[in-house]
């Protein structure tokens, strides 16, 4: 252990809080050690490495910008390509198989597969919780296979550290009718909330004013103590729906097509310096000139970009509430998105109307009290009416569901290859900004040390100066298998380590400069990240060496961690 962790160790133990995570604390995060820093984590669903403007898009996010302004953004983070197994790892600090969310929610009767958060592991709420943080959540949740309205809650965030919870179980749905949509522990709806009924229910403002709320509501129960928010946006996962006065915004400002976009993109994050001049471009998707549809497509990439610009408008008055109660300064704030761009053909197909539309009968409006029980069509609006798609209905309003499909995921993904489900750098690679006034020794300045959700929970119980348990409740805690990011405020890289993906048979490895990568079920490919990361040079046959090396080091992880071969079966309970 070096002198400077005794000298942390020794620090907190006068101030009795007790052992600290094994990574090393900068000079300025003591500083402020005597007053715990609250922490504020940000995250979006189903957006692409380049969207928003600090990360070269031409997406308006003036809020996000600024953070990035005074902060820092990494140039090389990573999420684990899906929705599920990325809130299960950024919430407990491991992989996702082992936190049991391996996939998705079905439970397939491995322990790294059960679709649930597993007992033997803790949520950053658990940790920081008895240490005297308040904690609450808006937003999506979407790590319990428990949805039913009178099921199992165990795994739902009350049960699970939060205090405060409001947002949705569930992974999608309607933007103006979220299934699946809860306060605390109960379901409700958009029309039967007594605690927020704005004139115009939209998903993403409702988890903005909500997070505001409570905000407020921390300050008058305990201004004393910090606090950790966890807002889950489900902007700007499909359906592509979006208010008209931001979608406005963007009215003809996607009329150039796909090509267009990422020659703009990628020139933007050349000059920011977030990827390198030689890397070549990923293969284009989709040809602009042989769009029928030009109108529908522009369109869809106009919601997709309203979407994102909502977000950071919601994000603009969680940071103006911040400011007004004066604890902006002592707050660490991480923003960072779930998985890459989606290439998913959700409601995109010429004649799904055919089908949905038919299926919906009961055309009547819904009660107030009655909850959506759809997250995705044949549905109704709550209004009675059908929910469509195709290049014939313009996405935007309650009553369309459509996504914006693989060639704008492509845009989105610039410069990188693949989407979101696979582990090459278009899936998994995501923004992080990290910003906290004071601790942060170049504002504006850009980290290029890979990291990984699983760093987040070792970065909380690094700032917060708290203890990970072992125990809990009689269960062993598995050890967090993240770095504290603390030190790349100041400047400091963290040491090497080794990073692995699973999703879907998708792996990958990466160590130093090297990633080994295999998009199911194709074979294994090695790229140099510092000469390539768009990954369009595979040195596999010349570095079979290399190749040998990285294949075991991935076959222990996923034996330590239960990965199991894809497609997976279910096993046979004895
Ligand atoms: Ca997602």
């Amino acid at each position: 252990m070096s002198a400077s962790n005794l000298t942390r160790r020794s620090f907190l133990k006068a101030l009795g809080m007790g052992a600290v995570a094994l990574n090393m604390p900068t000079a300025s995060t003591l500083a402020s050690s005597s007053k715990r820093p609250n922490i504020l984590l940000i995250m979006s669903d189903d957006m692409g490495f380049s969207d928003i403007g600090c990360y070269g898009g031409e997406v308006r996010t003036p809020h996000l910008d600024r953070l990035a302004a005074d902060g820092i953004r990494f140039t090389q983070f990573y999420n684990t390509a899906r929705c599920c197994p990325t809130r299960a790892s950024l919430m407990t600090g491991l992989y996702p198989h082992q936190a049991g969310i391996g996939h998705m929610m079905e439970d397939r009767g491995f322990p790294a597969y059960r679709g649930n958060l597993s007992d033997q592991c803790v949520t950053i709420p658990e940790v920081l919780r008895p240490a005297g943080y308040r904690t609450c959540m808006c937003g999506k949740w979407h790590v319990t296979q428990h949805i039913d309205k009178d099921g199992p809650k165990h795994n739902w965030p009350l049960q699970r550290g939060f205090e405060k919870f409001y947002g949705t179980i569930i992974g999608a749905g309607s933007f103006y009718d979220p299934m699946a949509l809860c306060r605390d522990n109960t379901y409700i709806t958009p029309e039967n909330d007594p605690e927020y009924r704005p004139e115009q229910f939209y998903y993403t403002d409702a988890i903005s004013d909500n997070a505001v709320k409570y905000l407020r509501a921390l300050e008058q129960e305990a201004s004393d103590k910090p606090f950790f928010m966890y807002v889950a946006y489900t902007a700007a996962h499909w359906p592509m729906h979006a208010l008209e006065k931001d979608i406005a915004k963007y009215r003809g400002k996607f009329d150039r097509g796909y090509a267009y976009y990422r020659a703009q993109r990628g020139a933007r994050l050349k000059q920011m310096g977030l990827i390198d001049d030689d890397w070549d471009m990923s293969a284009q998707a989709g040809d602009w000139e042989k769009v029928e549809n030009k109108e529908w497509e522009a369109r869809c990439m106009e919601v997709y970009a309203a979407m994102i610009d909502c977000m950071d408008q919601g994000i603009g008055r969680i940071v103006a509430e911040l400011k007004r109660q004066g604890t902006f300064d002592n707050t660490l704030i991480l923003f960072l998105q779930d998985n890459g761009g989606c290439a998913e053909t959700m409601g995109r197909g010429r004649n799904i109307n055919d089908r949905w539309v038919p299926a919906i009968k009961d055309r009547e409006r819904m009660g107030s009290d009655e909850l959506q029980p759809k997250h995705v069509p044949p549905m109704k609006t709550r209004g009675g009416r059908p929910v469509r798609g195709g290049p014939d209905v313009m996405p935007g309003p309650d009553d369309t569901y459509i996504a914006y499909g693989r060639n704008w995921a492509n845009v989105c993904n610039t410069p990188f290859r693949e989407y979101k489900h696979w582990v090459h750098e278009g899936g998994i690679s995501t923004p992080l900004i990290c910003h906290w006034p004071g601790h942060i020794k170049t504002p504006g300045g850009l980290c290029n040390t890979p990291g990984h959700l699983i760093d987040v929970m070792a970065t909380c119980v690094d700032v917060a100066g708290v203890e990970y348990p072992k125990m809990v409740n009689g269960r062993e805690i598995q050890p967090m298998e993240g770095a504290s990011l603390a030190p790349t405020f100041q400047g400091t890289s963290l040491r090497e380590r080794v990073i692995y993906w699973e999703h879907e048979g998708n792996r990958a490895v990466r160590q130093g400069r090297w990633k080994l990568v295999s998009k199911r079920p194709g074979g294994w490919e090695l790229y140099d990240m510092d000469d390539d990361r768009t990954e369009m040079h595979d040195l596999a046959a010349e570095q079979a060496e290399k190749v040998r090396e990285l294949k075991a080091l991935y076959e222990a992880w996923a034996d330590r961690c239960g990965v199991q071969p894809w497609p997976l079966r279910r096993r046979r309970e004895n």
